[in-house]
């Protein structure tokens, strides 16, 4: 095997074209528009209570409040009081009723943000309680679903656990997680003239956003403009949740015919946003003496809140990952949306993928500790090969995880990191190393194949210089960095000649979301189009002013080449010549994902196109007076294909990876059994920092081929590295063993440093 110690040079790899107005606190939010003059403000007005008949609300005292414009209700929806995008379940405002602590009911304008604010404290409310449920053990009692179970199956596990040496049995709980975008969700609205109105919003979903306003406005979708410069963070949490804010505050300036702001402050985002879906499930894992797993059921039971939203897709996808990295011959998975009394949880990076595979893990724990044997010993000898079947029947091809997984454990001698483990922990008692490996299997597209298409809006100025417009949202990750690249390649000309627009539904229409880590390559391969065609177009009106064939034509660095022969034709000079005799210097292209197919009705088809690969060895060490614990290192190989934009994807690993400890180590979200929440602050919700992490975090790129689906062969890189951040959690139940030997393995996360205490010590 090759040895992949290639260190990514930041040096080299482009810049975030981002990086400069960010570091100089100049980039453009929402909340940092330039406002016309007479523009209005508002705050929500949200359920006090978690579920209940609202038997009176006086709204007068609030509305008699100096400065305060109009208080807008449900009453005031021409259209429909409707924002669910699966399942028509979610009114944009509560009518009679409400069902999470949160939940939106009015919207109060006013001249400003707190006149609103003071005019919020002088509603009273009225509610008749009823009974709140909060876990999904307690929904599935009372029947209470947002749809029917979904099951992915292959071969027969019932008759395989009779060939079994060994089975165990377990429950596994793992926690909602806190998006926590800097940006918090906020929107602002402009009157156009004949009753358009033009929205500039922090959302993953342009469309969806225009889609909703107009439905619920009543309107035309081409009486919605939507625009979107960038996002200070969206994890998920604006691929469905960004709409709300934005249609409440399009409602107030079409009835208002003023310009209209609303942004959340973090308490009332906090509390009225859904988060990761918190999951409980149960296993059954059975083995055979030599480790293979020959059969895993699993039971997922997703809180999926008070409201459908994206919770069906997400279940899903906890399917699709349910078996992670491993081959399992006999799969029998079922999901169930548990409706409770939370807020409706919602995407987050991943999207229920670390969920179904926090499980196995859990399952593959349980067993090594059982049998007496350490995981990665099972890990290994049932990872996924060249042409195995995934339980939804697509076919593993260009397989990479026994490649990542014997690349992890060479590159960074994992049996010596292992020894090093066994050796403090024989010279120590106060203290006590864990160590993890962490395989990670990704399947990368919309599993909702009619979403998985994009489109590039491509225009050449007659200056040579370029405007790009795409469906691509940039949220931090890059993806303008990765579509001016691109195009900068196709015609070979300085990035500075080419500019990324806003996002807009006006010049590009009917957007899946910026989600399931397919933005660079939907977009991508979009541009890649629109550029190509041009650069045919350009090599035409060459070739007949160099009296040559279009194939001795080539551009290069903005000369044109004949024969490999640099010509006195510049990029600038053809791009006018063109423009003179009237060629098109615009092009708009479509892509869509070729292959992918999913049959519900059958569970089986061909859903991804392709999957994303890596293995991470985490070490950690623990306090065993205080139950605290630090990461020592954090090793990973990781499968970029040909990485495009090596320091922007290795950020995307490290912010990944932040967010997998955090979620499985320290955030942790808590609701009062009355449904209000009690992390409602940084105060009560710690979220990693740079102390959190590792002291060091190792990278290493797996040399493969690339995937020609992906753009470039440079392959998506937002959600899969978050699952490297499961090894944390089992790193750390490894080094409570080595210090309680009577310690029973338990899957609870996150492992905050109280239950950590409380293994320590527990009999
Ligand atoms: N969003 C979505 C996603 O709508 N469908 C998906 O399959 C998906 N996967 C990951 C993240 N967001
Ligand atoms: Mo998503 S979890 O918005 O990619």
């Amino acid at each position: 095997m090759k040895k992949n110690k290639v260190d990514i040079d930041i040096k080299q790899s482009i810049k975030n074209i981002d990086a400069y107005t960010h570091v100089r606190g100049e980039s453009i939010y929402v909340d940092d528009v330039n406002v016309r003059e007479g523009t209005l403000f508002s705050v929500v007005f949200d359920s006090p209570k978690a579920h209940g008949k609202i038997k009176s609300i006086d709204y007068s005292k609030a509305e008699k409040l100096q400065g305060v414009e109009r208080i807008f209700t449900y009453k005031d929806i021409l259209g429909e009081n409707q924002i669910g995008g699966i399942l028509p379940d979610e009114p944009l405002f509560a009518e009679n009723e409400v069902h999470f602590w949160g939940q939106p009911i009015a919207l109060i304008v006013a001249e400003s943000e707190f006149i609103a604010r003071q005019a919020r404290r002088l509603i009273t409310i009225e509610i008749e309680e009823l009974a709140v449920i909060t876990t999904c053990k307690e929904a599935k009692e009372k029947d209470n679903f947002i749809n029917a179970p979904r099951s992915f199956n292959l071969g027969n596990t019932e008759k395989a656990f009779g060939d079994c040496d060994y089975i165990f049995e377990g429950e596994t709980f793992s926690n909602g997680q806190e998006h926590l975008y800097l940006e918090t969700q906020g929107a602002y609205t402009e009157p156009l003239e004949n009753g358009n109105i033009k929205i500039t919003t922090s959302t993953q979903g342009p469309t969806q956003v225009q889609k909703t306003v107009a439905k619920v406005l009543g309107l035309a979708m081409h009486k919605i403009e939507v625009d979107v410069t960038r996002l200070g963070g969206g994890f998920g949490g604006k691929e469905d949740q960004a709409t709300p804010w934005a249609v409440m505050a399009a409602l107030a300036t079409f009835h208002l015919n003023q310009s209209v702001k609303l942004i959340l402050n973090r308490h009332d985002d906090l509390r009225m946003t859904g988060k990761r879906h918190p999951y409980e499930s149960t296993y059954k894992i059975g083995l055979s003496k030599d480790l293979k797993i020959l059969a895993y059921e699993a039971e997922f039971l997703q809180n999926s809140g008070a409201a459908c939203d994206l919770s069906p897709a997400i279940a899903e996808r906890t399917l699709f990952h349910a078996t992670n990295s491993y081959f399992v011959k006999n799969v029998k998975t079922t999901v169930l949306s548990c409706k409770t009394n939370l807020p409706p949880n919602t995407a987050f990076r991943g999207f229920g993928g670390p969920q179904g595979m926090f499980v196995i893990e859990s399952a593959i724990a349980k067993a090594a500790n059982e049998i007496g044997v350490s995981a990665s010993e099972i890990q290994e000898v049932n990872l996924l090969k060249e042409n195995d079947e995934f339980s939804y029947g697509q076919t593993a091809t260009q397989v990479e995880a026994g490649n990542s997984w014997y690349s992890a454990k060479s590159s960074f001698n994992f049996d010596s990191l292992k020894q090093d483990v066994k050796d403090f922990n024989n010279s120590t008692s106060a203290f006590k190393k864990g160590i993890a490996l962490m395989p990670i299997t990704f399947g990368i597209s919309f599993t909702n194949t009619p979403m998985n298409h994009a489109r590039a809006l491509v225009h050449i100025y007659q200056d040579g210089s370029v405007g790009i417009s795409t469906a691509a949202v940039e949220m931090g990750q890059g993806v303008n960095t990765k579509m001016l690249q691109v195009a900068a390649q196709v015609f070979s000309i300085d990035n500075s000649k080419v500019k990324i627009e806003t996002t807009n539904t006006t010049r590009v229409a009917n957007t899946s979301p910026s989600a399931a880590s397919s933005t660079a390559d939907l977009n991508g391969k979009a541009v890649l189009k629109a550029c190509n065609a041009l650069l045919e177009r350009l090599k035409d009106v060459a070739s007949k002013e160099l009296n040559t064939n279009k194939k001795q034509i080539k551009i290069k660095d903005e000369i044109v080449y004949m024969n490999n022969e640099q010509t006195n034709l510049t990029w600038t000079e053809l791009i006018t010549i063109t423009m003179l005799k009237r060629i098109a210097l615009t092009e708009n292209a479509h892509y869509v994902t070729p292959i992918i197919q999913f049959d519900k009705t059958k569970e089986k088809g061909h859903p991804f196109a392709y999957h994303v690969y890596g293995t991470a060895i985490i070490t950690t060490t623990v306090d065993c007076t205080r139950g605290t614990y630090s990461f020592d290192s954090i090793k990973i190989v990781h499968d970029y294909g040909k990485s495009m934009s090596k320091g922007i994807d290795l950020g995307q690993v490290e912010g990944a990876l932040a967010q997998g400890i955090g979620w499985m180590t320290m955030e942790e979200i808590a609701y009062g059994k009355d449904g209000k929440l009690l992390s409602n602050a940084l105060s009560t919700y710690k979220v990693p920092d740079l102390f959190s992490i590792a002291k060091t975090i190792d990278v290493v790129p797996l040399e493969t081929e690339g995937n020609d689906m992906a753009i470039l062969k440079s392959k998506a890189v937002g959600e899969p590295p978050l699952m490297y951040g499961i090894g944390a959690y089992f790193a750390i139940q490894n080094a409570i063993k080595a210090f309680n030997p009577n310690y029973n393995f338990k899957f609870h996360a996150p492992m905050t440093p109280e239950k950590v205490l409380m293994s320590l010590y527990e009999k």
